[in-house]
């Protein structure tokens, strides 16, 4: 094991999720920080070229600042789970962290990693239904396979709990089927509430620094955000670079961030080049 204690693997594998606190280093949630800051200046600035605000507001934090710019903008939609917006040198510099690679490298058990292409940030707003992330599992959504091991990282930039968007898990369903997906009201696919009648949830209050790790079979969601501040987060998936399926590889883009042959590796201009400027999402 590289960095997580064997107790550790075995409640993952067991109860197929894990919560470790304070692996997150600084200076990946500064470069989050970095590209997120740089996003909401890109949205400001679409807004004003829209005519939807006049003030762009950067005398108000990053707690904040969307907040007030979403209610002077009108409430225009924006995008809840950036990804192709966000893709730069720093997100590949945080995706393929040292510390991240770590963990994925004892969750996976080889160090022939991927990043896999599916990563979102998350800006999800005070009482925002439509951002409200229902319970549903990773596999449930398109180019994440149910047969392949894909574990999730999630770490938000602030402290959550139930008032802030902590995720919650459901242990114990991992080992088991996928559900059938099942159109939510907020967009997203997700358990149907038959299907989730016997969840008890299980909130993962976390701290800045933490990580969530769990299986793309395991079912989780979001509470919903009733601060009257932004909730961040990342979530981003890794895989043995040797199980990818390239039908899949295609859709998803994603690249190879730690191998025993330097050759492998793929930079961000690599990663990029794989097909993101084209790509619609
Ligand atoms: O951040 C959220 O609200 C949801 C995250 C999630 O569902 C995921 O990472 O799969």
């Amino acid at each position: 094991m590289k960095t997580l204690t064997k107790e550790q693997y075995d409640f993952y594998v067991e109860h197929g999720y894990l919560h470790l606190p304070g692996v997150v280093p600084e200076h990946v949630l500064d470069l989050v920080r970095g590209v997120l800051s740089r996003w909401v200046d890109r949205l400001a600035d679409t807004w004003t070229a829209d005519g939807l605000i006049t003030d762009t507001r950067e005398d108000l934090d990053f707690w904040r600042r969307l907040v007030v710019l979403w209610a002077d903008a009108g409430n225009p939609k924006y995008s809840r789970s950036p990804r192709k917006e966000v893709v730069e040198p720093d997100t590949h510099r945080a995706l393929s962290d040292p510390a991240l690679l770590d963990v994925a490298e004892d969750l996976l058990g080889t160090d022939e990693i991927s990043v896999h292409g599916v990563f979102n940030v998350r800006p999800k707003l005070p009482s925002q239904h439509w951002t409200n992330t229902p319970w549903h599992q990773d596999a449930q959504y398109r180019g994440i396979s149910p047969h392949v091991h894909v574990p999730t990282f999630w770490f938000p930039l602030q402290d959550v709990d139930e008032d802030y968007s902590c995720l919650g898990v459901e242990p114990g369903y991992h080992n088991g089927k996928l559900f059938e997906p099942y159109e939510d009201e907020t967009g997203f696919l997700g358990i149907s509430p038959e299907d989730r009648k016997q969840f008890k949830g299980h909130p993962v209050r976390m701290k800045a620094g933490d990580l969530l790790c769990f299986t793309s079979l395991t079912p989780h969601h979001a509470y919903s955000n009733q601060t009257d501040r932004v909730r961040w987060s990342l979530d981003v998936r890794y895989q043995a670079t040797d199980s990818i399926d390239p039908e899949i590889e295609q859709e998803t883009i994603g690249f190879v961030a730690r191998s025993n042959d330097p050759g492998r590796l793929e930079s961000f201009d690599q990663w990029y080049a794989k097909g993101w400027k084209e790509r619609g999402w």
